[in-house]
């Protein structure tokens, strides 16, 4: 998978991918994610990327020109499977958003900053727009790499284990049971028993009826 990000920021978003089980999939080769400063694609002296919004109010707007620009430029290099632009009113990220991206092969991430971008490059190149929750971040920068994680961690060879994507919390729509490690006591908290057993299908059993309760508890809205 190739991810092409855009962005005034790129430097916000370098250590996520030079870190951990990204980094790894970027030496294996499994993806690869190639920064793109919006700025080198600037207009005049002072490479202008964003102005003031017709019709008056607070808050600068990204210009199309720039914009247009750079995003016709990968077009042309490759064929794109998503152009997605990350902003505060797109649909919310979920694991199964995450699941569909994890199998294309191109994607185009934008970074929204200041009041967000001239609805013209939506209708011209943007093809799904993703928020990663509720509250406003102070640019797309951060969203970007939530969902680069999100993604990348479900392409095949990512994870050493490939169960440990497949039993992840939200996969089934469930929450994860509890899960220990030793010592088998701690400050007078003991491993529940069930798990000592070695009946391993007593454990899944038992592990199947904890996810439900905690989401019984925690996340209902899970449950339809
Ligand atoms: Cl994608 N961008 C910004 N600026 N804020 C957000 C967001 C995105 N998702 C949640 N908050």
């Amino acid at each position: 998978m190739r991810i092409d990000i855009i962005s005034v920021l790129p430097e916000l978003m370098e250590s996520p991918f030079k870190t951990s089980i990204l980094k790894r999939a970027m030496d294996k080769g499994i993806a690869e994610v190639h920064f793109h400063q919006l700025r080198d694609f600037g207009l005049g002296k002072y490479r202008q990327i964003d102005d003031e919004p017709y019709g008056g109010g607070a808050g600068m707007v990204m210009m199309c020109e720039p914009l247009d620009n750079l995003i016709s430029k990968l077009k042309s290099e490759r064929n794109y499977d998503e152009i997605i632009y990350l902003t505060p009113d797109g649909e919310t990220l979920n694991q199964k958003i995450a699941n569909t991206l994890s199998i294309k092969d191109n994607l185009i991430f934008l970074c929204g900053h200041y009041k967000g971008i001239d609805q013209r490059i939506r209708e011209l190149h943007i093809t799904r727009e993703i928020s990663i929750g509720d509250y406003v971040l102070t640019g797309g920068e951060l969203a970007a790499c939530v969902l680069a994680d999100s993604v990348i961690r479900l392409i095949p060879g990512v994870l050493n284990d490939e169960q440990s994507a497949l039993t992840d919390s939200f996969q089934d729509d469930l929450l994860s049971p509890p899960i220990y490690t030793r010592p088998a006591e701690y400050k007078g908290l003991k491993v529940p028993e069930i798990l000592l057993s070695g009946n391993f299908k007593k454990i899944e059993e038992w592990r199947s009826e904890q996810a439900l309760k905690i989401t019984q508890k925690k996340r209902p809205d899970l449950l339809h």
